[in-house]
């Protein structure tokens, strides 16, 4: 398998998070992709390199899921951060202020100049910190994405995206959840633009996919699937339920599949097999799987209680749909056990 690695991840590196109220040190670190690495080279599973991809084709990938007006926020976000104030260089940015949509509340469409405002205005939470080098990490994180799915597109069966930050939640222009640039989506809209009429993503994450929803929400062409914590009780608690379906052209091709916190591997792997399942009546000709190992038992933020042995019961299972697939990596903050997780799994699904 083709391992894609972020050789950048390390530019974004968040200080403090806004956690449950009150400021954390952040949860997703660089350790996390240094430490799948190092278990990938233990392991002797893969082959590493970098992604190579020309500027022009990845900000055309990376257009075909964000909006112009987004990713140029993102660029120059650092920059304006800092003229705001120049002792904001010693801080990362993070967003106080929200344009809650509500049906005469405020406007999301005019965008302030006042660059707090717009902070607020493309990040949903407080808790995913922005800084000097978070641009150019995201943006090769996208490249390791779209070059997973280039590989993919040529022929290998299976390449992963090994970066940071991740980007599950990051939707058309909005960031959030740790991240920023949907790689899942990036790569999952690569496969289509290279000639898969259907694609089928599968988010196995603790927390829902509510960026990839979203990007996809009205398509019929990409089935969109997540397995993950009851966003009743669970981040990001606003979308991820069992009744949002798709719309428009996109009715029907996405499925929630909520499991209430404390949920053990027989139960979850039970979901994973009525995703499978509702994958294979879809019928795709490729799989993205956002890679979330925030299911372990012992992730500090998540609530389900999967164990090291059993990710490569979940690769077995996702090899089972025998498509063409690319993995990115999401959440999973147990960092001592991230890398033996990830490459668990991988290993199931390769042999
Ligand atoms: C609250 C928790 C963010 C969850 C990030 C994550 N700030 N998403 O792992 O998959
Ligand atoms: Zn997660």
């Amino acid at each position: 398998m083709k391992i894609i690695h972020n050789p950048l991840h390390a530019l974004h590196h968040g200080r403090e998070e806004m956690f449950r109220g009150r400021m954390v040190a952040c949860h997703e670190v660089p350790a996390r992709q240094d430490f799948v690495l190092a278990a990938l080279r233990q392991r002797g599973f893969g082959l590493l390199q970098e992604p190579v991809v020309n500027a022009a084709d990845l900000d055309h990938a990376i257009a075909g899921v964000h909006v112009e007006a987004y990713t140029q926020f993102l660029a120059g976000a650092w920059d304006e951060w800092v003229a705001m104030d120049p002792t904001n260089a010693q801080r990362d940015a993070l967003p106080s202020v929200w344009p809650l949509p509500s049906r005469h509340g405020f406007r999301t469409d005019a965008l302030p100049r006042n660059f707090a405002a717009r902070l607020g205005r493309f990040g949903f939470d407080a808790g995913t910190p922005l800084m000097r080098g978070t641009w150019a990490a995201a943006r090769a994180g996208a490249a390791c994405a779209f070059s997973a799915a280039r590989c993919v597109l040529q022929g290998e069966r299976a390449a992963f995206a090994l970066t940071r930050p991740p980007g599950h939640h990051a939707g058309p222009d909005f960031f959030g959840g740790y991240c920023f640039l949907n790689n899942a989506a990036i790569a999952a809209q690569a496969m289509r633009d290279g000639g898969h009429a259907k694609v089928a993503v599968l988010d196995i994450d603790y927390h829902h996919g509510n960026g990839t929803q979203t990007i996809f929400y009205e398509r019929p062409d990409v089935f969109t699937v997540s397995l993950h914590g009851d966003p009743s009780t669970e981040y990001p608690f606003f979308l991820g339920y069992a009744d949002e379906q798709g719309a428009g052209a996109g009715q029907g091709c996405n499925l929630n599949i909520p499991l209430p916190r404390g949920t053990d591997f027989k139960a979850w792997h039970q979901a994973l097999e009525q995703g499978l399942h509702a994958i294979a009546q879809f019928a795709p000709s490729a799989l993205v799987v956002p890679m979330g190992l925030d299911t372990f038992k012992g992730d500090p933020i998540s609530g389900f209680t999967l164990e090291s042995a059993d990710y490569r019961v979940v690769g077995q299972a996702l090899a089972s749909l025998n498509l063409p697939t690319v993995f990115t990596f999401e959440g999973g903050y147990a960092v001592d056990e991230v890398g033996t997780n990830a490459v668990n799994l991988l290993q199931g699904f390769w042999q």
